[in-house]
């Protein structure tokens, strides 16, 4: 390019962006084709506000060995084609699916829980899934394997995994949790994490076909009331669900967070039964027999019923009920020291959407209504926050959520008058951290305690 050349277009630029900025100031804020600032931030709003600090004010020094010591690197990096599919930073292995050995001795029967506590907005990743086996997990052919319809149908029907996919697609978020999840807090407190408290959930976006799409497909006989999914693994899950829920949102999943399901959760397909105790999302699903009456299966008997007060036992429980947990802080965290926080957790309701979410600081006489900052989907993961001061003195925290329905989530004493203290499953009540005081022997410390 000539000199002159360079010129012509430095100008050019210079004409085509004072135009642009007079397009700007005539329209406002909006712009013609689309908005280019919602927003201006005026000067007042950029002021430094001491209350709000959250890192201490940086002398120049300090900036300059900061930007010294993270100077750019001197070497080239690696070369990340070696690694045809991604993991995480290496420094993030601690963020791990865990297990407590108690709780499942046998390594055929496992219970491994998701880190909540690590955990951002409300997409759960393929590999924190929390996981369940009564059997042990298995590894399936997608070419050999079928779901076979029957029972009392028109046409009894073998799907491929081919088969499946020709059919309409669709994709929701949706929450999966045992009724287990805090049934080892059902008698009092024992575990310090939402890792333990909460971690038998997670949630994640489901690709599959629409259950009512292969139902109809085979045509359910007027006596056919129940369905009776089974799994192809050792533990043969199977539970009785009603038609008409099976009918309502139920899914056939072959596809969570857009990749092929994970071996753990049901590859190469899975029943999904929204807002429904995840027992009842059968894994690796191999038949649906449709028959008059419920099964009574070992899953809906020995295990999964709950034990009243009264004695008697109450089973064929669906629906989870609105729950909530602050994931931060929470016992995985200290805190800093006094001053500005974001209580930050995550509100369910196997019902429907989360309607609002209240957060006490003193152990329930005060309540503040948090902010939703998640899409608020149906059945679905909801997150909240509320920013608030720490002025050093002991804090009580608990979230409650109020569901569409109006359902409010009960703290303990509520649900253990209902309950009784023989249940195990469904313990869906607040929980409360404790935060010690910043002056006390256990200063910012986080603990679960009940309340
Ligand atoms: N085939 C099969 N399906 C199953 C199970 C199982 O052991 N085998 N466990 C059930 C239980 S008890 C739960 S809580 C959920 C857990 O789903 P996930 O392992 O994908 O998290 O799967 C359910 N489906
Ligand atoms: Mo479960």
């Amino acid at each position: 390019m000539t000199d002159k050349v360079v010129e012509k277009v430095a100008v050019q630029t210079e004409e085509s962006r004072s135009q642009s900025r007079r397009a700007f100031l005539k329209g406002g804020a909006a712009v013609a084709g689309g908005v280019l600032f919602t927003q201006a931030a005026s000067a007042r709003e950029i002021q430094f506000d001491p209350k709000r600090a959250v890192a201490p004010y940086a002398g120049r020094e300090e900036i300059t060995t900061v930007l010294q010591d993270q100077s750019a690197r001197k070497a080239l990096g690696w070369g990340v084609r070696q690694y045809p599919y991604g993991m995480p930073s290496p420094f993030e292995k601690e963020v791990q699916r865990r297990t407590l050995e108690w709780l499942t001795p046998d390594s055929m029967a496992s219970i491994t829980m998701t880190p909540l506590q690590s955990l951002h907005g409300m997409i759960t990743p393929n590999g924190l899934h929390f996981e369940r086996y009564h059997g042990g997990g298995i590894n399936i052919n997608p070419d050999e394997h079928r779901l076979v319809i029957h029972g009392l149908v028109e046409r009894p029907l073998i799907f491929t995994m081919d088969d499946l996919k020709r059919f309409p697609a669709e994709s929701r978020v949706l929450f999966a949790e045992c009724p287990a999840n805090g049934a080892m807090e059902w008698k009092g407190v024992q575990l310090n994490s939402v890792q333990w408290t909460h971690g038998m959930m997670s949630c994640v976006e489901w690709t599959g076909v629409r259950l009512s799409t292969l139902l109809k497909e085979a045509g359910i006989r007027p006596e056919g009331t129940w369905l009776i999914p089974e799994g192809a693994d050792a533990s043969g899950m199977a539970r009785s669900i009603p038609v008409e829920l099976g009918m309502d949102d139920c899914m056939i999943a072959y596809a969570q967070n857009g990749e092929a399901l994970r071996p753990e959760n049901g590859y190469p397909i899975r029943l999904v039964v929204p807002g429904c105790e995840a027992n009842m999302w059968v894994k690796h699903i191999r038949r649906i027999q449709v028959t008059d009456k419920p099964l009574q299966h070992r899953e809906e008997t020995s295990k999964y019923t709950e034990l009243m007060p009264d004695g008697t036992v109450q089973n064929m429980s669906f629906y989870m009920e609105a729950n909530s947990v602050i994931t931060y802080p929470s016992p995985d965290f200290k805190m800093q020291g006094p001053g500005r926080y974001v209580a930050k957790g995550i509100a369910w309701s196997g019902r429907g959407k989360v309607d609002h979410v209240d957060i006490t600081f003193d152990g329930g006489r005060n309540w503040t209504e948090a902010k939703l900052t998640s899409a608020v989907l149906p059945k679905a993961w909801t997150r909240f926050e509320l920013e608030f001061d720490w002025d050093g003195s002991e804090l009580l925290m608990m979230s409650r959520t109020t569901d569409e329905t109006g359902y409010v989530q009960p703290n303990m004493p509520q649900m253990r008058e209902i309950e009784g203290t023989n249940n195990v499953y469904h313990r869906t009540a607040m929980v409360t951290w404790k935060i010690h005081a910043h002056n006390s022997e256990f200063g910012g410390m986080i603990e679960n305690v009940q309340f």
